[in-house]
């Protein structure tokens, strides 16, 4: 095992559940969680477990600052039937295409993860307004379905889709934000793959090579993670704004715990975007992204500049402005990424669209009614050339991620 790997592994074994960290006064304002999802019958029974990973094996590719994403999701506009896409990132090629709402015609939130442990990016879809919090996963390298279910019962209001590693277990997790007319910035995190974590086992710890022994007190050793299980359910903003969020997942802080950054809708002052931290959720950062402005902050997340650390990237709403800010809120970029007239549709994502295994920017838009993607290098906003074009049945926007 190298250094590297003891280091991630140390920060995985400190892991401590997320309901744990949720205090009487988040549960009275989430309210009763509406525990499991829908489970299809294709997806087998919950208690389904997979061999617990050997340690010492090499650890599971995760999404996150250490291995950038190379494709992008691409999903379909309101008004048109739904349909989702992954799409590689450099050359454009279609790698999966699905109708993950059959009949359905309103937006669709989507995003690129690994949320099966293969290193290989699924394609997470989450309903709009009027689709009852409907999500669907689908495995990046055959097609087959991950995961089914709702994400807040009893809402009908739009959801939006991430995909991070929140609690640190080497698999990617489902992260939904409420849309508008749900109460808080409303976030939860659902488990996808059913596995055991390993216990009773000793590694070694990180820098200082201090042995230490696993699990010291860790209430997570053995335990079994469900397919849809709901690792977590809280509030972002406060419970009297109901303008929806954005959500993303990246890792800020270094520790190994994909972070969560909500970034609320319109009605809010300046853009607000708050920074989370996935394993004790405290608060990370607040800051305003958009002075004066109140149509909504769309956020993403990724190491776009290669120092190992997460930025968050965020466009305000309907605009083409596209900033970066480190994790304390300090502003590192701001650019318009299309012109200030006949573009439309604004989306915003990051991957690796170069292959020099750095995320880059990447931003829709749509111009006579034709989709269009541009990308930019994150450090220095260089623009990347791009050998392909979105596809063409996409038409009134594009959602992206
Ligand atoms: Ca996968
Ligand atoms: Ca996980
Ligand atoms: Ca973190
Ligand atoms: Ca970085």
């Amino acid at each position: 095992m190298t250094r590297s790997n003891q280091a991630l592994l140390k920060t995985r074994l400190g892991i401590e559940t997320l309901e744990d960290r949720l205090t009487p006064a988040d549960l009275s304002a989430v309210g009763p969680p509406d525990r499991v999802p829908v489970l299809l019958p294709s997806l087998g029974a919950p208690e389904t477990i997979q061999s617990a990973p050997e340690v010492g094996a090499p650890l599971t590719q995760v999404p996150g600052p250490r291995t950038p994403r190379t494709v992008i999701a691409v999903g379909s506009p309101a008004g048109s039937l739904a349909l989702a896409r992954l799409i590689d990132s450099r050359t454009g090629a279609e790698v999966l295409r699905v109708e993950p709402f059959a009949g359905f015609r309103g937006e669709i939130s989507v995003a690129a993860g690994d949320v099966n442990g293969d290193g290989i990016s699924d394609l997470v879809v989450g309903a709009g307004a009027g689709g009852d919090t409907h999500v669907r996963a689908f495995d990046g390298a055959t097609g087959a379905e991950l995961a089914n279910f709702l994400a807040y019962r009893g809402f009908n209001g739009g959801i939006a889709v991430a995909v991070g590693d929140v609690n640190g277990d080497g698999f990617g997790d489902i992260v939904t934000g409420a849309g508008a007319g749900a109460p808080g910035g409303h976030v939860k995190v659902f488990n996808v793959t059913a596995h055991m974590l390993p216990t009773g086992v000793s590694v070694y710890a990180g820098a200082d090579g201090t042995v230490i022994s696993f699990p010291p007190n860790n209430e997570l050793a053995g335990r079994t993670f469900l397919q849809g299980e709901e690792l977590a359910s809280f509030l972002t903003f406060d419970s009297t704004f109901r303008g929806g969020v954005s959500v993303v997942a990246g890792d800020v802080n270094r520790d190994g715990f994909a972070d969560i950054i909500t970034g609320a809708g319109a009605g809010a002052a300046n853009g607000h975007v708050k920074v989370l931290s996935g394993r004790t959720r405290e608060l990370l950062a607040s800051f305003q992204a958009y002075n004066g402005f109140t149509g909504g902050v769309r956020v993403s997340a990724a190491d776009v500049n290669g120092d190992g650390v997460s930025e968050v990237v965020t466009q305000a709403v309907g605009t083409s402005h596209v900033k970066v800010f480190s994790a304390d809120g300090s502003t590192r970029v701001s650019f318009q990424s299309y012109p200030s007239s006949g573009y439309s549709g604004f989306g915003l994502a990051t991957a690796d669209v170069n292959r020099d295994g750095i995320a880059d920017i990447v931003a829709t838009g749509l111009t006579s009614g034709a989709p269009q993607l541009r990308a930019f290098r994150g450090i220095d906003v260089t623009p990347i050339e791009l050998a392909y074009a979105l596809p063409w049945d996409i038409l009134g926007g594009i959602a992206v991620g």
